[in-house]
């Protein structure tokens, strides 16, 4: 379906943007309003709103019936604007502190109306420029116990969530990791984005099949465990922060999938900036990796202690193993992605913006072995200074 003949559906303009703001009564009607396009994603129109003399904003994000980053070639469901309004809707519930407020959403429209969060500067961006966040891992790592655990069957009980994974099927978008993130990469397949200083590296990836038996074994788990409703795309672009404020967005990947998604998709784009970065500055980016995972073990056992629906909870060493399988999966799924970025469709500038080719180069085969390590490696590691000792043998 074109984007015109979508029922309902057309895409906003400034104007058509500004009048959607006037309608929901968001800004007073004396109000002077400046409207940017402001999206620098894949996939959508990011429309920042705000009262000229008041400075007062709002977001308009909406959904285009295309992924952005490829063209009208590549058609995309609208669906995805409200799985992430309600996923948004369901993640402020549990962790307000660290969610944008929902306004509006309109799914013939594809549109969610937000809070303005442009005070703030995406976390990949802030990290590149050498910017320090203390709180963000701990509060990257409350936000994963919150929502994790709250909606898993140990919080929801096994009806409720099973209620709520069928509300949040999302076929079109989990295909899309399936393929970049947990497929493509592994094989020479067409989507596939390298440099040709990489093509050694990248061969010996593709003749690697301890890596592809690991890669295959993690790709199946995000098919079939339906653990607890993640974000599905939890990158540094995808998270907002200031020195004191974290606020996570985007969840239009949104689905009921492995826990250590989650979690190893932060780990691995904060393992991009230790590889990218001078050997003297890293060490405060181990101390995220330490502090979200520690902070992530520390609020879910304590959630699972209050009030667990499970009859099993109580039973000696069922926490452990969860946390366990948890902690390895993460490291297998930070594998991939640290794969998929470097040599897949959808790069990171933390990697691309290196400008010198020699430096750029020894990043990316840096974060392809340390991903092979990780995925290959993950079962024999059991604490976080385990894995970060890997990241760092690995530089
Ligand atoms: C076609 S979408 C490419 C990537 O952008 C999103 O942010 C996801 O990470 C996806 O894999
Ligand atoms: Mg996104």
């Amino acid at each position: 379906m074109s984007v015109n003949t979508i029922q309902g559906y057309e895409p906003l303009t400034s104007e058509t943007a500004i009048a959607l703001a006037r309608r929901l009564g968001l800004f007073e009607k004396s109000s002077l309003l400046d409207c940017q396009e402001i999206g620098d994603g894949n996939l959508n129109y990011v429309f920042h709103i705000t009262d000229v003399h008041r400075k007062k904003g709002i977001i308009i994000k909406q959904a285009l019936p295309y992924a952005k980053v490829v063209g009208e070639s590549w058609p995309l469901t609208l669906k995805r604007a409200v799985i992430e309004a309600n996923a948004l809707q369901i993640f402020g519930s549990f962790a307000p502190d660290f969610v944008p407020k929902v306004y509006y959403s309109d799914e013939r429209l594809a549109v969610t109306v937000m809070e303005d969060l442009s005070h703030l500067t995406i976390a990949r961006t802030g990290l590149i420029g050498g910017k320090n966040y203390p709180l963000l891992s701990k509060h990257v790592g409350e936000y994963l116990a919150k929502t994790l655990y709250h909606t898993s069957d140990y919080g929801l009980g096994h009806g409720k969530k099973k209620e709520w994974a069928k509300n949040f099927t999302n076929p079109e978008l989990c295909k899309i990791t399936e393929d970049l993130v947990f497929t493509d990469p592994f094989f020479d397949s067409q989507t596939n984005d390298f440099e040709e200083d990489l093509t050694e590296t990248v061969r010996e990836l593709w003749n690697d099949g301890a890596v592809q038996l690991e890669a295959a074994k993690l790709k199946k788990s995000f098919i079939t465990e339906q653990e607890a409703l993640l974000h599905g795309d939890l990158h540094t672009g995808s998270i907002f922060a200031s020195r004191t404020v974290t606020k996570v967005i985007d969840p239009e990947f949104a689905f009921y999938g492995p826990i250590g998604f989650d979690i190893g998709q932060y780990i691995a784009n904060l393992a991009f900036q230790a590889i990218a970065r001078d050997p003297e500055n890293r060490e405060v980016i181990y101390t995220h990796i330490q502090q979200v995972w520690e902070t992530f073990q520390e609020q879910y056992t304590i959630l699972w202690m209050e009030d667990n629906k499970d009859t099993f909870a109580g039973t000696d060493g069922y926490l452990d193993f969860v946390l366990k399988k948890s902690f390895q999966d993460a490291l297998g799924f930070a594998g991939c992605e640290l794969i998929r970025r470097s040599i897949g469709l959808s790069h990171v500038k933390d990697l691309d913006g290196i400008e010198d080719n020699g430096r750029r180069i020894t990043a990316k085969k840096n974060a392809i072995e340390l991903g092979k390590k990780l995925i290959k490696e993950r079962i024999l590691l059991t604490t976080i200074e385990d894995a970060i000792q890997l990241v760092k043998s690995r530089l």
